[in-house]
């Protein structure tokens, strides 16, 4: 897989001057408006200043047309799927135990930022009795950001690159180079809407870090490529057993904060960061997938960087992310490997999908 946009140090120091100054004062200052546990955040820095930096760099070099999908792809990783990829994922079947890989949706979880999720039964019952048999029934009315809060699926419209001027939309670059003026429009994306996603049904991989490290992983503490060689070793797996097409999950620990201290949760995170980023674009993953609501390391221990793994998998090569996981009951029972499967919400024009991941055994 070409991996031309993960740089070297040369770059790193070259995005660094193009990082502009209101993304810095975003990291510096708090991530997630009043959300932010400034404790934890100012932990995860600090500890992210230790770290030497040696990560791959993000470039400013187009990244289009996507070299294996080509220029009017609009369904990124989700082309790995095909009929002998969800062959081969079936053999990870043998005990047919399915396992919820996603969170329940409720309005207490944690959320990104200001999202909101409200739902309202409208009335009790909602509607009836209709005939003889006077039949009753319920909707609900949901208000959300409904493919960006709880268990979310990254979709391609969601992240993307100002490589210009503040406002200027034809330099807010996407996925396949797309700009912001070609996709966006105010009741949907006009473009790498949900709707072009396919459906997964592919080979999982779960690295869990957290048991190798025996201990829950802090905020900003980033998941090296060593750590997921050890992870491997400890679990008795290979790395050439992750092939084109699978998906990839990280398990922190970071979850056990969901719920009990969602100021905490949403202050930081650990994660994965561009040196696995690459490690997942050169193995041709088509997903990756943690128990935290980025996936990726945050803050990043480049501190001018602000989400820097979500551009890279997503904008530039396609790779979807789901966040908000939960392994719990896998890693019970040893389960590291698994037929991953979700088909996500095709909501024509959306940029992200809820819903309920499984893993099957
Ligand atoms: C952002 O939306 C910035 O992050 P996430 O994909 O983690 O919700």
């Amino acid at each position: 897989m070409d991996s031309r946009y993960l740089q070297d140090k040369e770059d790193l120091k070259k995005s660094a001057d193009v990082v502009d100054e209101e993304r810095r004062t975003f990291l510096t200052a708090g991530l997630v408006g009043g959300a932010v546990a400034a404790g934890a955040l100012a932990a995860g820095v600090a500890h992210a200043q230790q770290q030497v930096a040696q990560t791959p760099a993000l470039s400013d070099k187009p990244w289009w047309p996507h070299p294996r999908w080509g220029k009017d792809d609009q369904a990124g990783a989700s082309n790995w799927i095909t009929p002998a990829k969800v062959l081969d994922a079936a053999k990870l079947i043998k005990d047919g135990k399915i396992y919820r890989i996603g969170r329940v949706y409720e309005a207490a979880m944690p959320k990104f930022g200001e999202r909101a999720f409200t739902l309202r039964i409208p009335g009790t019952p909602t509607g009836g009795p209709f005939g003889a048999n006077k039949l009753i029934y319920h909707d609900e009315f949901l208000a959300t950001e409904i493919g960006q809060t709880g268990t979310q699926f990254d979709g391609l419209a969601h992240i993307g690159i100002q490589m210009g001027k503040d406002g200027d939309m034809n330099e807010m670059r996407w996925y396949n180079g797309l700009t912001e003026l070609e996709i966006a429009g105010p009741y949907g994306m006009k473009k790498l809407g949900m709707e072009h996603v396919k459906p997964f049904f592919t080979r999982g991989h779960l690295f869990d870090i957290e048991a190798l490290k025996g201990r829950m992983l802090e905020a900003g503490e980033e998941i090296k490529v060593a750590d997921l060689r050890a992870a491997l070793q400890k679990q008795n797996m290979q790395e050439a057993d992750v092939k084109e097409g699978d998906a990839v999950f990280f398990n922190t620990g970071w979850g056990k904060l969901w719920m009990k201290n969602n100021d905490k949760y949403n202050g930081g995170e650990p994660g994965i960061g561009l040196e696995v980023a690459k490690w997942c674009v050169d193995k041709g993953v088509c997903l990756t997938g943690g128990d935290c609501w980025a996936t990726e390391v945050v803050p990043n221990p480049d501190k001018n960087l602000a989400f820097p793994v979500h551009g890279e998998l997503i904008t530039k090569h396609g790779i979807f992310n789901h966040e908000n996981l939960v392994f719990d009951d896998l890693i019970a029972d040893r389960k590291y490997q698994f037929a991953y499967i979700f088909s996500p919400a095709p909501i024509k024009g959306a940029t992200g999908s809820n819903g309920g991941p499984i893993a099957v055994t």
